[in-house]
């Protein structure tokens, strides 16, 4: 306990996606009492065999923003990944940072997963001192506000969370309390099909500064067996970085970003994107300012509503309904397989070896950038495991694994209960499955495929239509009672017995053959 004489320090363990100043046990603190503790950590880098640019990006980060705590002043405890005593895990490294420096108490803001959660919420019982967890208010919601919301709900819907989230931070609000425009949701005019000759502007890129070709080496080194590549590392690793970034994406691409958010380009991988979800998950960017300098561009007439109002939603729409429903629904939702699904993943996950046009560019995509847009992620990767009836545990490891900005409180949600729809209808209101017709008309793969989308069954047939029929069929006793989706059957009914054979026996055909992934890539055992 401390005394009331007290001079020693207290210890902030500040985690690799808690980059900011601003963080709620850092701010207000003064920089002669704090020790401010930063822990590379074999167990972090290791739970999965995470992409190799995703372990760079972070660690980068992370050095980055020790050397600039540093610079203001801060004393900082860093421990790297090859230091000698590494214990391995952030408790055994609080442990060791309490033998140093002796502290008063320590002040950590909650993690962002829940598995670490768990280990922080030992702490006050490892540890002789006062802990305080403090909740993580870089969100707009806190996590209670979502419990409340939810609490009285058999389904969510995020749209109806949106628009507290809307009346609470009064984006694209009127005076009189109506939404902008009129309309909550522009999302009907931000479905534009690519252009012929689409020629989007370079997002920006970083090279390497000499923090952060250290780390590449290091990576190199130690997870060299890992997925992806390094050779193509351009994130941004500084608050001053991602800025740069966001100027970039706010002066040249948040006006076509919404028609085009729904496009696809083969090797074009990130259209009108932002790409600064890495920046906002690791804390050098704020997602509420990111909003607030969208709706200025909108205001200033450089943007239009549905571009701002979709750059919006996916911030403090999606963004924070999937963070509530996560720790709403966990521990439970990492197991949640309500349609039995329990193929292995397919090999070509990890290659990129099919003859799936569509499937080849985004698993290209994921190999080359650690990133894939969202609608590669959730109409084509995502389609595919869902209609394949891929195991939920191994497309969970997988996302959690390749994208660069996956920690576990955004990406299962996404896997768990946006695409394979594991949790039986609680996050989505109906599975997003779609057949060939869907990725033709959203993209330029079909053209140069050698399966054509038009073709139904039987050789030479998009894969996704007998697919889309075969899982349509196999979850008829669950799906038939969706009035979203319930419609279809009647199609089905209609089409008479020996189409619907063929249907089945061009999907059965073509599962039967799929490669299953020769190794666990994904969790280190
Ligand atoms: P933009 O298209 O420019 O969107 C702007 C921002 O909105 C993003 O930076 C992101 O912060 C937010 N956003 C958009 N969609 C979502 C969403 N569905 N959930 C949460 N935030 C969203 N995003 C992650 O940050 N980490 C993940 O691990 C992750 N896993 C995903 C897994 C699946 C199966 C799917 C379908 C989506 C996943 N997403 C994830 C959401 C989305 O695909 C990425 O946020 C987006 O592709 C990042 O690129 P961007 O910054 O250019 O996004
Ligand atoms: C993903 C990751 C990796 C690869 N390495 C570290 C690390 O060494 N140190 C660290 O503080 N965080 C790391 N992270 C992020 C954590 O695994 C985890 O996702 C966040 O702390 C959120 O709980
Ligand atoms: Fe993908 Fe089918 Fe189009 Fe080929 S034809 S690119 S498999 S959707």
């Amino acid at each position: 306990m401390a005394s009331s004489q007290d001079n020693r320090p207290v210890l902030v363990p500040v985690l690799g996606d808690q980059l900011t100043r601003a963080l709620a046990s850092i701010r207000g603190r003064t920089k002669d009492d704090t020790v401010i503790l930063m822990m590379e950590v074999w167990d972090e880098a290791t739970y999965v065999r995470h992409h190799k640019q995703k372990i760079a990006l972070i660690f980068s980060a992370m050095r980055h923003f020790a050397a600039e705590l540093r610079n203001a002043g801060w004393q900082v405890d860093y421990i790297r990944l090859d230091d000698e005593d590494n214990s391995g895990s952030f408790t055994g490294e609080v442990a060791r940072a309490v033998e140093r420096h002796d502290p008063r108490a320590i002040h950590v803001v909650e993690a962002g997963e829940w598995r670490v959660q768990q280990a922080i919420e030992e702490w006050p019982d490892k540890f002789d001192c006062d802990v305080d967890i403090l909740p993580d208010d870089r969100f707009v919601a806190s996590i209670a506000e979502f419990r409340e919301w939810a609490e009285d709900r058999d389904t969510f819907r995020m749209e109806f969370f949106y628009r507290e989230m809307r009346r609470k931070t009064g984006l694209l609000m009127t005076a009189d309390d109506k939404p902008e425009g009129g309309e909550w949701n522009l999302d009907k005019q931000n479905r534009e099909s690519p252009e012929n000759d689409m020629d989007p502007p370079e997002r920006a890129k970083f090279e390497p500064d000499e923090i952060t070709c250290e780390v590449i080496a290091l990576v190199e080194e130690q997870f060299g067996e890992h997925f992806g590549s390094l050779e193509t590392f351009c994130w941004p690793v500084t608050r001053d970085e991602a800025e740069e970034a966001a100027d970039r994406f706010f002066a040249e691409r948040i006006e076509k970003f919404g028609p085009y958010q729904d496009a696809m380009v083969h090797g074009q991988d990130d259209l009108y994107h932002s790409m600064l979800s890495t920046s906002i998950n690791l804390g050098l960017l704020d997602p509420l300012e990111l909003c607030r300098r969208a709706e200025q561009a909108y205001r200033d007439g450089k943007a239009p509503l549905n571009s701002v109002e979709g750059f919006i939603r996916q911030l403090i729409g999606w963004r924070e309904y999937v963070r509530g429903f996560y720790w709403y629904f966990m521990p439970g939702l990492e197991s949640a397989n309500q349609l039995n699904a329990q193929r292995g993943l397919p090999e070509f996950y990890w290659t990129g070896e099919t003859d799936m046009r569509c499937l080849a560019d985004c698993v290209r995509s994921t190999r080359d950038n650690a990133h894939a847009h969202h609608i590669q992620r959730l109409m084509v990767l995502g389609n595919f495991a869902l209609l394949a009836g891929v195991n939920p545990r191994e497309v969970q490891d997988w996302y959690l694994v390749v994208y660069a900005d996956a920690y576990e409180w955004v990406e299962l949600p996404n896997v768990s209960a946006m695409i394979l729809y594991a949790d039986g209808g609680k996050l989505a209101s109906k599975p997003y499955a779609a057949s060939g017709n869907y990725i033709n008309k959203m993209s330029d793969y079909c053209k140069e495929c050698r399966y054509s989308p038009a073709k139904k069954t039987g050789e030479g047939a998009c894969p996704f239509n007998p697919l889309y029929w075969h899982f349509m069929h196999r979850h008829r006793d669950r799906l038939e009672q969706n009035h979203r989706i319930g419609r279809i059957y009647s199609t089905w009914d209609r089409m008479g017995e020996e189409k619907q054979r063929k249907y089945l026996d061009s999907a059965e055909a073509f599962l039967d053959v799929l490669e299953p992934a020769k190794k666990t890539w994904a969790r280190n055992g």
